[in-house]
């Protein structure tokens, strides 16, 4: 039997922040998992080198499913982000050794291909409505069938979703940027522009919004509504998740589609959601909610209720993230799209990734696990800064959900 020789917690950053896991077997076989919690970053590594590396010393790499339940049982203390975060990255890692000890790609070993490819969406933003229709001219012009939209809510500047630079990071270097909120303005404009780029460009593609947290039940419910014409394929977050019963209040005021759980990380988080159908799409992600063992048990349960998977993506999910979720998005019967952002080139320079993207649609590679590298030489010219992600308040200075 082969036995868990050694296990490194690697912290770099190419453009952004990422933690990885690296596991190597006495076979020499090694394995990666993703370990990045986006603006608490260190909090994970500390937990995987300082609590969860002593007790994988030893252990048989092949028991994923029994490494799982010891690490999330045996911690005594359950759910939360920065614990999911850490046993996913374990889970993620002994996917990818399984693979490599069988010669196969992760979607194999999790029962072969559904589907000859995935269906992404991509992030069109811009500043106002022109800078957004040109915006998504260019994402369909790369093939995209499906696109998230997001502008600049006029009077607020750096509003959520709007890219700066070439890639949309909003995490800020020392202390978190803080930006102003005004429901009302967003309310407002939100459907003014969601309407602009329906009557731009038809309804021959998928067109989603982010709502990112920022009303209460009945605004959302007013939206949804007002949503209706333009077709959403999602309103994602449209309010917070902490209260699952605020989602019946919303549904029962509207049919707009609505996509929940980037922010998630266990079963039980949504599990009111899933089994009272308060939901459509369920946007956990493997780096956040368990590792690959997890989500397809979350996944399974959205199949029973027909709420489909829509995978969280963003910049802050390395490639190794994203490797594992194509391959688990490549096999479940109930998969709906996935968030892809692309990356910078200086974090493909770290991660060299077998995952392809061709007509609006990803793919795995057949290389044996989950198909990423990391170099090491690399990651060194790109040492941890800490970043934080903004903080929103409303415009008389009270906090607000960002
Ligand atoms: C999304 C998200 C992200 C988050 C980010 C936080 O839908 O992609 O809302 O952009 O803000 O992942 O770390
Ligand atoms: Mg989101």
């Amino acid at each position: 039997m082969s036995k868990i020789e050694k296990v490194e917690v690697l912290v770099t950053s190419p453009g952004r922040n990422f933690v990885t896991l690296r596991v190597t077997a006495s076979d020499g076989v090694v394995g990666l998992g993703d370990a990045t919690l986006n603006g608490r970053e260190l909090a994970v590594a500390s937990y995987l080198r300082d609590h969860v590396a002593p007790l994988l010393l030893g252990r048989d790499p092949a028991r994923i499913e029994d490494t799982w339940q010891y690490l999330y049982r045996g911690a005594y203390w359950r759910r939360g982000p920065v614990t999911m975060t850490s046993i996913a990255a374990v889970d993620t890692a002994l996917w990818d050794i399984k693979g490599k000890v069988a010669g196969l790609p992760v979607h194999q070993l999790l029962g072969g291909r559904s589907r000859e490819g995935v269906m992404v969406y991509g992030h069109a933003s811009g500043h106002d409505v022109a800078s957004l229709i040109d915006d998504v001219a260019r994402y369909r012009d790369a093939g995209y069938q499906a696109i998230r939209a997001q502008a600049a809510v006029p009077g607020l500047p750096g509003s959520y979703g709007v890219r700066k630079g070439a890639v949309y990071e909003p995490a800020a270097t020392s202390l978190p940027d803080e930006q102003l909120w005004d429901t009302g303005a967003y309310l407002r404009f939100a459907p003014q522009y969601l309407g602009a780029v329906r009557e731009e460009f038809g309804f021959d593609f998928h067109l989603l919004h982010d709502v990112h947290h920022r009303l209460t039940p009945i605004e959302a419910a007013r939206l949804g509504r007002a949503l209706e014409e333009v077709q959403l394929f999602w309103m994602e977050d449209p309010t917070p998740v902490e209260n699952q019963d605020s989602f019946r209040l919303i549904r029962q005021h509207t049919t707009t589609p609505l996509a929940v759980g980037e922010v998630l990380s266990s079963i039980w988080d949504v599990q009111q959601l899933i089994t009272e159908q308060l939901i459509d799409y369920v946007r956990m992600s493997v780096v956040h909610a368990g590792g690959i063992t997890h989500l397809r048990r979350v996944f399974d349960l959205a199949s029973l209720y027909q709420v489909r998977t829509g995978s969280h993506g963003a910049t802050d999910l390395s490639p190794v993230s994203l490797a594992a979720a194509v391959h688990l998005d490549t096999t479940v019967p109930n998969f709906g799209i996935q968030e892809y952002m692309g990356f910078t080139d200086e974090t493909g320079e770290v991660f060299r990734s077998g995952v392809t993207f061709s007509k609006g649609m990803l793919d795995v590679s057949d290389a044996p696990g989950l198909g990423v590298e990391y170099d090491d030489e690399a990651a060194a010219r790109f040492p941890y800064e800490a970043r934080y992600l903004p903080v929103a308040r409303r415009l008389d200075g009270s906090v607000h959900d960002w």
